[in-house]
């Protein structure tokens, strides 16, 4: 049942109003005299009231099409899809709408996004988008704000350059591996497995022996896996650099004290499961009876920010001294470099690009890994970078 209420001068317009509105089939339930309303109201003139219904069973068909919505249709030559696919599609739209609510929500929340300028929401989606956390991407917004006045703000290019030198500001980095004369460097790299600890020694070594004519030699503690000791004795061979398999701590030992006339040595670890802790006790182990100069722990790029930061926990009984990142070639999202620098405080020392020995390793640069966040293409064969790459 509809029930509505007409009002009109007259009780055939007020009559009228309901047969075009309900159609024919209404019921008159209630008339009245309305009295004229206001100060003036003697001055005017009564109005008439009409309570009419529906029954909505009863109706004819051609109103009742106009007051009940119809389905929609599907076109004939149109497949429905399936029905899990349906679902799927579904879930999909469902998630996009809770990301937009999410993102909706935090900008409505947050004073630095509330009324906010569009170069400067643009920019905010841009950094999430490259993976940088919420937090640090508003705090990266706000210094950059700072430096601005209002009408700069507004500019999406003044304001990407200032988020480029807050970003550069925020990404540590510790220039090439010091390789002095006259004092061997002993150097390790652990990580988890197939971050690229293998192949970023053998980028060092040959950049190191084949360019910097240092004498270099190589130690490899990864027995674990015949094929890796393999990889690197391949390595070793090409850049005629000697190379020493240990199986013990007392091998490593013996191992680093045959090679105290070399100027490098870079001891390669077996990857290591985060969550294997006996691993990990073997590797604090290792570094122990090793003592390196400098411990660099290696990252793959592809991998996620929550597994990295898991991993940087789960490594932090070793004494970590600088970072390595690994496949920037590969990643989508080199927002999680940031994060991870910007939380642990330490220091990048070189990012890897490629799968290729020596020539896909580069010294990290704050300014170009800025840019890459802020949304310049990454450059690896800008005028500069072979130069960089020669880990000089
Ligand atoms: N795209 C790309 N691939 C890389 C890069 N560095 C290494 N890789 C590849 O990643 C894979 C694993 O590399 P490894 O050097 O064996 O990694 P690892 O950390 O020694 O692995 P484990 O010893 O098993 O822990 C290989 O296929 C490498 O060619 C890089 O910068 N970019
Ligand atoms: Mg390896």
């Amino acid at each position: 049942m509809k029930v509505k209420k007409y009002e009109a001068s007259t009780i055939e317009s007020a009559l009228s109003q309901v047969k075009a509105d309900l159609g024919k089939d209404a019921v008159i339930l209630h008339t009245r005299k309305l009295p004229p309303k206001g100060l003036f109201g003697f001055l005017k003139k009564e109005r008439v009231e009409i309570t009419a219904a529906l029954d909505i069973n009863l109706i004819d068909p051609n109103i009742k099409s106009k007051l009940i919505p119809k389905p929609p249709t599907i076109s004939s030559d149109s497949v429905p899809p399936r029905f899990e696919e349906k679902i799927g599609i579904l879930k999909s739209e469902i998630d996009d709408v809770k990301s937009l609510v999410k993102a909706i929500a935090h900008q409505l929340a947050d004073p630095l996004l509330q009324n906010a300028p569009d170069s400067v929401l643009e920019t905010y989606n841009h950094l999430l988008g490259n993976k940088v956390c919420e937090e640090l991407a508003k705090e990266i917004l706000l210094s950059a704000k700072k430096q601005l006045n209002k009408g700069e703000l507004q500019n999406i290019e003044k304001l990407r350059e200032a988020v480029y030198e807050q970003i550069s500001n925020l990404i540590y980095t510790s220039g090439p591996l010091d390789v002095p004369k006259g004092k061997r460097k002993v150097i390790a790299l652990i990580g988890p497995t197939g971050g690229g600890k293998t192949t970023t020694i053998a980028k060092l070594a040959a950049q190191f022996s084949l360019f910097k004519n240092k004498k270099v030699a190589l130690v490899t503690a990864d027995t674990y896996r015949i094929a890796a000791v393999e990889q690197l004795k391949t390595y070793a061979e090409i850049i005629d650099a000697p190379i020493e398999v240990i199986f013990t701590n007392e091998e490593a030992r013996e191992a680093l004290d045959k090679h105290l006339d070399k100027d490098l040595v870079l001891i390669d670890t077996a990857g290591r499961n985060p969550h294997n802790k006996e691993q990990l006790d073997e590797l604090v182990d290792l570094m122990k009876s090793c003592s390196p100069d400098e411990i660099y722990l290696v990252l793959s790029m592809t991998t996620k920010l929550t597994d990295q930061m898991d991993a940087i926990d789960r490594f932090s009984g070793v004494p970590i001294d600088k970072f390595i990142f690994t496949k920037l070639d590969e990643t989508t999202t080199p927002g999680t470099m940031l994060n991870i620098l910007a939380k642990t405080k330490k220091h990048l020392s070189y990012i890897t690009t490629g799968q290729n020995v020596p020539e896909d390793i580069e010294i990290a640069d704050s300014k170009k890994i800025s840019k890459m966040i802020v949304g310049v293409p990454f450059e690896t064969t800008e005028g500069s970078s072979k130069e960089t790459s020669r880990v000089s």
